[in-house]
């Protein structure tokens, strides 16, 4: 199914200067990216994104981090895009996540994990809405996508 993810490259990609690496393995995939900004998280953005979390007790310490150095924020299309970005970063934590994902290559942290994607539709729509306004997305259809994918793959 084709879909759309909400990706952000954190503060700790940004520091580290690892943004170039991270979007090269994205594009290398096949996905296409449809939307990018670079933004410094609010505090209330942050309360937003991490909705979930934000009654635990590591939420401070989260919000902190998250809020700490500008990030990236991107919209990137593609199939089975959601559950595919997600393997492509590895576990939550840095040192459970399996050699050659994200995090395991480049992450020895749960906090400092570099990149964040959608887990679900539901999270993907809700996210993203967060992030981007309907007329910042700029879907397209790269011309190489036949060297892609056979066209009955969608
Ligand atoms: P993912 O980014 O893999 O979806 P989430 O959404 O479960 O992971 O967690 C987002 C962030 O919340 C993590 N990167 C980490 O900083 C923090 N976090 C999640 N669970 C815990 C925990 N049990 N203890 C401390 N921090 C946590």
């Amino acid at each position: 199914m084709l879909q759309r993810t909400l990706v952000l490259l954190k503060p700790d990609c940004v520091e580290r200067r690892l943004m170039g690496q991270i979007i090269a393995r994205f594009e290398a995939k096949g996905f296409n990216i449809s939307g990018m900004k670079m933004l410094r998280v609010t505090p209330d953005l942050a309360k937003q994104h991490y909705a979930e979390h934000v009654s635990k007790p590591f939420y401070p310490s989260l919000e902190a981090f998250i809020t700490s150095a500008p990030i990236v924020a991107m919209c990137i299309e593609g199939l089975d895009v959601i559950r595919v970005i997600r393997e492509m970063l590895g576990a939550t934590n840095g040192l459970n996540a399996a050699a050659g994902t994200i995090r395991g290559d480049f992450s020895s942290s749960r906090q400092m994990n570099l990149v964040h994607a959608s887990d679900s539709l539901a999270s993907a729509e809700r996210e993203l809405s967060l992030y981007f306004s309907n007329d910042q997305i700029l879907p397209h259809k790269l011309l190489l996508t036949p060297s892609l994918r056979a066209v009955d793959e969608g």
